[in-house]
């Protein structure tokens, strides 16, 4: 069976883009591939981040991962910095990373523009990256378009690490999913739908009240037309309110556009709200079950070990292919 790792950051809310783009594809990759999700706090700290706020994201997003459904006895659900290994073979791959490499990474460019004092870890966070997927012996890597930069650094690295010292790691794919890869955001339809928007009628969070979500869906910017029809170009945000409801309901676009050809965006984003209500509903419902559970430590407790077995294993071949410490004597 092939493996799968994918991360996610707990720098706020999930989003029904991160649904849509990212942890769909994992519910239903989970059945087929020997899965690894995790949620990557370490990767999180590059920006700053208040400790409580944090850790409370971190918990949230381990429940938001169960409620969407992703099945723990499937796959292995887990929490970065609680498998050394993550830590320790990002120092590696560290070792064998260029400055000027991490230095043209367009995530790189954008989080330090204009800043006076950018952290040393906004430069290292693709070595991390590349640790967190080649510990696991990964062959595919699910995610959103804006991270296939970083998915072909983690190559380069993996083939140079095996040149150099020894042919271990295995060199992973990325997997973009096919629809819905970037969902825009509600009020600046030409952007993405983001987690860390400053503006929160920008996007729907998936612990959204029902009241919140049908607001949201009414204020978002759409055109003077009044005609429901799928033109990025022209009507990106009736675009992406079509793309979104296609998505939650099964109905095909052009189906969209017959059932609301005599209706005005007044029902359109009305009814589209009821659908993500009732899509966000038993999600909500799983979620509050868990979030102070202690089935969720459990989980979380369990994930970690199974990580930690197959990390450690990979961090200490890639050690002794280095060459450091000593070797056992038999
Ligand atoms: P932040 O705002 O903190 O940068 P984010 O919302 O961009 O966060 P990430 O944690 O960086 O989310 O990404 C988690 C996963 O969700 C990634 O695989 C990413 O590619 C995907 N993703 C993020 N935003 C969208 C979107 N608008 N549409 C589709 N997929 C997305
Ligand atoms: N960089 C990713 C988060 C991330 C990740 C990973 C994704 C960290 N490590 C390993 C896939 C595999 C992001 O910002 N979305």
């Amino acid at each position: 069976m092939k493996t799968i790792f994918s991360g996610i950051q707990p720098s706020g809310t999930i989003t029904l883009g991160n649904y849509i783009g990212a942890l769909n594809q994992f519910v239903q990759l989970q059945n087929d591939y020997n899965c690894y999700f995790c949620i990557v706090d370490q990767h999180a700290i590059t920006v700053p981040q208040d400790p409580q706020t944090l850790r409370k994201n971190i918990r949230s997003l381990a429940a938001l991962y169960i409620a969407v459904g992703i099945d723990p006895e499937k796959a292995t659900l887990f929490i970065q910095s609680e498998v050394p290994a993550h830590a320790q073979a990002g120092w590696l791959m560290q070792c064998i990373s260029y400055i000027g490499e991490l230095e043209r990474m367009t995530q790189f460019k954008d989080k330090s523009a204009g800043k006076e004092a950018v952290n040393a870890s906004l430069l290292t966070y693709p070595p991390l990256m590349a640790a967190d997927i080649l510990l696991y012996n990964t062959d595919l890597v699910p995610v959103g378009e804006d991270q296939t930069q970083h998915m072909e650094l983690t190559r380069d690295l993996a083939e140079r690490f095996n040149k150099r010292y020894n042919n271990i790691l295995t060199i992973p794919e990325i997997s973009l999913p096919k629809v819905g890869a970037r969902i825009m955001s509600l009020q600046e339809p030409t952007k993405k739908m983001s987690k860390s928007d400053p503006n929160q009628k920008a996007y729907i969070s998936l612990l959204d009240e029902p009241a919140q979500i049908v607001k949201k869906v009414k204020s978002a910017v759409t055109d003077s037309e009044g005609i429901i029809k799928y033109d990025k170009e022209n009507k990106p945000g009736v675009s992406n309110l079509l793309s979104i409801y296609s998505i939650l309901s099964n109905k095909t676009i052009p189906e969209l556009e017959e059932m609301y050809t005599d209706k005005g965006y007044g029902d359109f984003k009305a009814d589209l709200a009821q659908v993500v209500v009732n899509q966000l509903q038993p999600i909500q419902d799983r979620y509050f079950q868990l979030i102070e559970s202690a089935e969720l430590d459990e989980i979380l407790d369990l994930g970690a070990e199974k990580a930690n077995a197959v990390a450690s294993k990979t961090l200490k071949k890639m050690e002794n292919a280095m060459g450091l410490g000593r070797k056992k004597r038999k």
